[in-house]
């Protein structure tokens, strides 16, 4: 299949590129590198030591045989060149990766919210716009989150995106109807996944665009078989108080001796997957596209779900390194509980990697053999949810006197 990837370098896209092109399909890239710039901003950068991009490709090309194409545009504002690259590639499927992905990020400033609504909002319209303009039949694949649904429980598990509801006519009737699980966003950029939500609803209902949202959980690991084949192809490892998500953070403090930051209690449970079987998740999501004039296509991408706290002991009993509890930056619930539906993608044949049989080698392979890239004051999550936190924890962000821009204006817009 021709397959267009939108965000191809960023940490999710990258993997998956590579794993769509040894499997035989034709891919091309999209992306601004505003991921890169971003880390310019922050001043921080991958623990791993990723390549540029035409290194990346040119390696991909030595050990596979096989070419990447790459377009270097933003998807927010660029529609007229996703038009003409649509038209003239005509792709089966495009997998949409290309937004702001971090909560902590997306709650820095008015500035960053502005910025993440905006990207995430127009790239995932204009490309949706762009399908129906070229007339064309195309397979939308979105990374969307876990984090759509809230991370509560009504006594349920959390369904593959629809809720099944029962509703009283005015005549004493039980109607029952499938509506998409109401939404409780916990960040400006949750709130962004839950918004194209609804773009996709309305694509799909008027235009009868096919599309598959993946709501995914966290992704931990760095490596997958075809990063592995060349140093020059590595992925990005995030580990700073932005970017790093929770585990991979842990296993990066763990190989450097720093305590691990639990926010809070550490009550909240969150779900979990490997890098590895994203990957694999999307390729069996491209393979199983919706029949024509079949509604949103939804699957909780997610293999385990883990208590923080649990989390934290678990890389601690495996270290030694101390856990340390610091006031949670975010306004989220202390303690939840997560049951999630997950049967689709192991219906498809999907067999997990569990944090038990992967943890201890991400810990040898990544962490500590690039832990000497890590800078320690970068660690700290200094983005606060409210000024009050702010005010509290003496951050910048949502503090009284909020950051308005980023160092680099120019960074993340592309
Ligand atoms: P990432 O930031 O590493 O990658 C996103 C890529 O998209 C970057 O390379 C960036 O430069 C590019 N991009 C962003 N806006 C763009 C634009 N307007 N035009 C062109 N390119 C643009 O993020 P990731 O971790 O790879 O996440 C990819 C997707 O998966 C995101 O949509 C995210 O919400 C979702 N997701 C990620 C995780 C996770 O744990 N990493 C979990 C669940 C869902
Ligand atoms: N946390 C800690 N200590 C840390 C970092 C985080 O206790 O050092 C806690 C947070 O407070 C939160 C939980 O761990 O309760 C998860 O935080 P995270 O940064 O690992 O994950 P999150 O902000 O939810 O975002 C990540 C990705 C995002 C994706 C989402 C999936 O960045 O793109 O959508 O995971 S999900 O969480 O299922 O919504």
């Amino acid at each position: 299949m021709r397959i267009l990837v939108l965000g191809g370098d960023g940490f999710c896209g990258w993997p998956t590129s590579l794993h769509l092109s040894a499997q035989g399909h034709d891919v091309t890239i999209v992306d601004n590198l505003s991921r890169r710039n971003i880390d310019n901003e922050l001043e921080v950068s991958s623990l791993t030591p990723i390549r540029p991009m035409g290194v990346r490709r040119r390696a991909w090309e030595m050990v596979s045989g096989r070419k990447i194409a790459f377009h270097n545009f933003n998807a927010a504002r660029n529609y007229q060149r996703m038009l003409d690259l649509i038209q003239d590639l005509r792709p089966h499927a495009v997998v949409h990766f290309a937004e702001q992905r971090a909560a902590p990020y997306s709650m820095k400033s008015a500035w960053h919210k502005r910025y993440t609504v905006d990207n995430n909002l127009n790239a995932t319209n204009n490309l949706l716009a762009a399908i129906v303009d070229s007339g064309q039949d195309i397979h939308v694949v979105h990374l969307g989150t876990m984090g759509v649904y809230g991370y509560g429980t009504a006594g349920m598990k959390i369904p593959e995106g629809y809720l099944k509801v029962k509703v009283e006519t005015d005549a004493g009737e039980l109607v029952e109807n499938e509506i998409l699980y109401p939404a409780n966003p916990g960040s400006i950029y949750h709130l962004t996944k839950t918004q194209d939500q609804l773009l996709f609803a309305y694509y799909n209902k008027n235009d009868g665009v096919r599309v598959t949202d993946l709501h995914q959980g966290i992704v931990w690991g760095t490596e997958t078989a075809e990063t592995r084949l060349d140093e020059a192809l590595i992925n990005r490892f995030d580990y700073d108080g932005d970017y790093g998500t929770v585990l991979n953070r842990f296993l990066m403090q763990a190989a450097i001796g720093y305590p691990l930051t639990v926010h809070g209690s550490g009550g909240q449970t969150r779900a979990f997957i490997h890098i590895q079987d994203t990957v694999k998740c999307i390729e069996l999501a491209i393979l199983n596209a919706p029949r024509p004039g079949e509604r949103v296509k939804i699957y909780n991408q997610m293999t385990e779900t883990h208590r923080v706290r649990d989390l934290a002991d678990l890389v601690s009993g495996m270290t030694g390194a101390p856990v340390q509890r610091i006031p949670n930056p975010r306004k989220e619930d202390d303690e939840n509980d997560l049951h999630v539906a997950n049967d689709q993608f192991l219906e498809q044949g999907l067999e997990p990697i569990t944090l038990s049989a992967g943890l201890l080698k991400e810990v040898e392979e990544v962490a500590r053999k690039y832990a000497a890239n890590c800078d320690r004051e970068k660690i700290p999550c200094v983005s606060y949810w409210t000024h009050e936190q702010a005010a509290a924890g003496g951050g910048v962000g949502a503090g009284p006197r909020p950051l308005t821009r980023p160092r680099l204006v120019t960074g993340a817009g592309g």
